[in-house]
């Protein structure tokens, strides 16, 4: 993508969105498609609800039904190099990236509109593999307001960051995907400041 497209891009996005086309390579993402094709990969649980997309987490599972982040094994060596490139680029530490989850979009996977939950704090995606749209509307959402619904296409390789504003006052969804595709999110704890 030209350096004048990727800008005209991030002028119309929200505050707090980042978009970086081509952040890894090739070869770096044929190595993670072949790590994720050795993954038990399972369809995510929403409450009753179960969904297409398949996912494996690590640092920490989100339970739907009890609203809770439940223990998961670590963060697998195979991923510590994408995370470190992340926390580089998002200028967080990457021991802060506590949580990783992998998802498999079979061809005509979605993903609702959402923010994602409060346990977490900067959330950063890189995709594998095809290509998807993600959606961006302003929360809460009014009817009829479609003027304000965004939409950025997240190439293979690319990676995005979603902060600030982006994060806390947009939803973001996934339309149903027109070829396979992963992505590998990496997200922030949140830091509850104690209050006296
Ligand atoms: O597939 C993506 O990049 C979006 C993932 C996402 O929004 C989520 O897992 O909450």
């Amino acid at each position: 993508m030209p350096q004048s497209e990727l800008f005209a891009l991030e002028q119309a996005l929200p505050e707090g969105f980042e978009y970086r086309p081509d952040f890894i390579t090739a070869e770096e993402e044929a190595d993670l498609v072949a790590e994720i094709g050795q993954l038990p990969l399972r369809k995510a649980q929403y409450k009753e609800f179960t969904a297409k997309r398949r996912i494996v987490s690590y640092g920490g599972t989100y339970d739907f039904s009890s609203n809770e982040l439940l223990p998961a094994g670590p963060i697998p060596l195979f991923l510590r190099g994408l995370r470190e490139r992340i926390s580089v680029w998002a200028a967080v530490p990457a021991q802060e990236f506590t949580h990783a989850l992998i998802a498999e979009y079979q061809t005509g996977t979605q993903l609702g509109w959402h923010r994602d939950v409060p346990e977490f704090e900067v959330v950063c995606g890189v995709s594998l593999a095809g290509a998807a749209r993600m959606k961006l509307r302003r929360y809460p959402y009014r009817k009829g307001s479609r003027a304000q619904t965004l939409a950025v296409t997240l190439e293979p390789r690319s990676a995005y960051i979603l902060r600030g504003e982006a994060r806390w006052r947009w939803q973001h969804n996934i339309p149903p995907t027109r070829n396979l595709r992963y992505s590998i999110t990496f997200r922030s704890r949140r830091r509850i400041e104690a209050t006296a």
